[in-house]
């Protein structure tokens, strides 16, 4: 008698893969090596793109959109500009197509190198949002894309052969799916499996109603018969109604070089139905039923805690903590700018260790042409400092460090001149709310600002010269929510300068800054 043991390698993860603000992600494989995209909506430069060996350990490796020409943000406010994007590659060439909805529409870019330079964009005549590009067999070419909004009577994901060097369409667009009957299908991707066209796609709206689901067919443009399993992905149910991750939707497939698949998809994770990080990139394993459809981690919902028979290599998963000390000719990849930066008014050289920021007449509240340079909050439980050095001369300047959300919803400790003094000032921002929590007096010299935050709250502290940091105040975190405040981004802790109205002419120079998960 012989007996067949078969040995799963069960290894473990956490999700998210990423945390904090990275939505809409795409994947691809290039032999060993993995690529991920997120949407950039109003942030420049636009569409990070992440390196993996793994799927689990991600690191970014630059941006797919790093010149005004490749992404023109003028109207994007925070939220609008770069929706979801997709990477895939073929023949030697990367590819990632988006649409920048407050300018011209859907384009990609190509490149060699995924970490750039990318090429300038090929606009199509692709309708709608979250363009997928698809490269069959026989050569051909096509972009899916969906238009699900409005009193559209052709509401649906839509198909097209495109010519891929010219970005032209080469067919009328073609609706070949609805969905299954739930609210803003989105998100489609194409894939071919064992004679099959799978089209994958999101349902139910990015918020709590978040699903995906997959229809099949023989032929490219259609008929696709529903998977009768449908969704594949969901926390809208009673067996994920406890979990505090929430929205999952939004999926891509891979497949690994020993060939198992996975998927990755975003959720955000909320207390009392509020979000403050945006919505994260999620890793679920998934195997194919003896129908030919897909199961995405048993039953349909992700965890913190995940298992899968393998990975395609060693998880390391190390949180680490950031130190910017401004040394270096250039930011590192974690920080953004809000709409295209006037490079005058940002210099890492005018005064050599320091990041020195020049505001705009623009401020936190008025975009575009804002002086703010931010990176994401991706913990509750962290803590950010920086040292700053601003001599404001005149009652409009003003400089400082600021949660924000978006122009109507931000936290802000900044240093003003108010009557000739030098104050330290928290405000909160909320809708049409505008309150002023403290005013310090400063000695002279740097002054170190920090915030640190919790699930529920965020507590704001300074320092000066020997004396150790003191409090000034802290408030809820949840004002800052999605939920609250609307949009598709999370929280950026962010370093800005404004002369609310004028230019300002007094240099606010930061010397370091650091960011980190816990407490520092
Ligand atoms: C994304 C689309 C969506 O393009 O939100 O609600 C957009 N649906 O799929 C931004 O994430």
């Amino acid at each position: 008698i012989f007996l067949h043991v078969v040995v799963y390698s069960q290894v473990t993860y956490q999700n998210p893969v990423i945390p904090g603000f990275y939505s809409d992600p795409s994947v691809c494989r290039v032999g060993d090596d993995y690529y991920m995209v997120h949407s950039s909506f109003g942030y420049f430069p636009g569409v990070p793109i992440f390196h993996s060996k793994n799927l689990v350990d991600w690191q970014q490796i630059g941006y797919a959109l790093t010149r005004k020409e490749q992404l023109p943000l003028e109207k994007a406010g925070v939220t609008m500009g770069i929706f979801a994007p997709t990477i895939r590659y073929h023949d030697g060439l990367f590819y990632m197509i988006t649409t920048n909805i407050t300018s011209k529409g859907t384009f990609y870019v190509t490149a060699k190198d995924p970490a750039g330079e990318w090429s300038n964009p090929i606009w199509t005549e692709v309708q709608g949002i979250d363009p997928s590009l698809f490269f069959d067999e026989d050569g051909k070419v096509y972009v899916t894309s969906t238009v699900n909004w409005g009193p559209n009577p052709n509401k649906g994901i839509h198909l097209s052969e495109i010519d891929n060097k010219t970005g032209k369409l080469l067919t009328t667009p073609k609706n070949i799916w609805t969905g299954t009957g739930a609210r803003f299908a989105e998100g489609p991707h194409l894939y071919k499996k064992d004679g099959w066209y799978y089209l994958m796609i999101a349902e139910g709206g990015t918020e709590y109603g978040h699903k995906v689901a997959i229809a099949r067919s023989k032929y490219i443009d259609g008929p696709y018969l529903s998977n009768p399993a449908n969704p594949i992905l969901t926390h809208i149910n009673a067996n994920a109604e406890t979990s505090p991750i929430q929205g999952v939707g939004h999926g891509d497939l891979v497949q690994t070089q020993d060939s198992s698949w996975f998927m990755i998809a975003h959720a955000f994770r909320h207390l009392n139905s509020h979000q403050i990080l945006g919505r994260e990139t999620f890793l679920a394993p998934v195997r194919w039923d003896r129908n030919a459809w897909p199961v995405v981690n048993g039953d349909g919902t992700v965890s913190f805690k995940m298992e899968a028979s393998s990975l395609p290599g060693p998880v390391l998963q190390k949180t680490s903590s950031q130190k910017e000390d401004f040394n270096e000719k250039k930011l590192g990849f974690e920080w953004n700018y809000l709409n295209n930066p006037n490079e005058a008014n940002y210099s890492l050289t005018a005064r050599k260790g320091y990041l020195r920021l020049m505001g705009s007449d623009s401020s936190l509240h008025q975009l575009p042409d804002v002086t703010f340079v931010g990176r994401r909050q991706q913990h509750f439980d962290f803590g950010a400092t920086t040292q700053l050095d601003f001599n404001p001369k005149k009652p409009n300047e003003e400089a400082g460090i600021t949660l924000f959300k978006d122009i109507s919803y931000h936290y802000d400790l900044s240093v003003k001149n108010i009557d000739g003094k030098r104050v330290l000032v928290l405000t909160y921002n909320l809708g049409r709310i505008h309150h002023t929590e403290k005013e310090v007096l400063l000695q002279d010299g740097p002054i170190q600002l920090k915030i640190t935050g919790t699930e529920e709250y965020y507590a704001f502290e300074y320092a000066q010269g020997d004396h150790s940091f003191q409090k000034i105040g802290g408030v809820d975190t949840r004002f800052l929510s999605s939920e609250t405040a609307g949009g598709f981004t999370g929280v950026y802790i962010g370093l800005y300068a404004t002369g609310n109205g004028q230019k300002s002419q007094s240099p606010a120079d930061f010397d370091w800054f650091t960011y980190g998960p816990k407490q520092l």
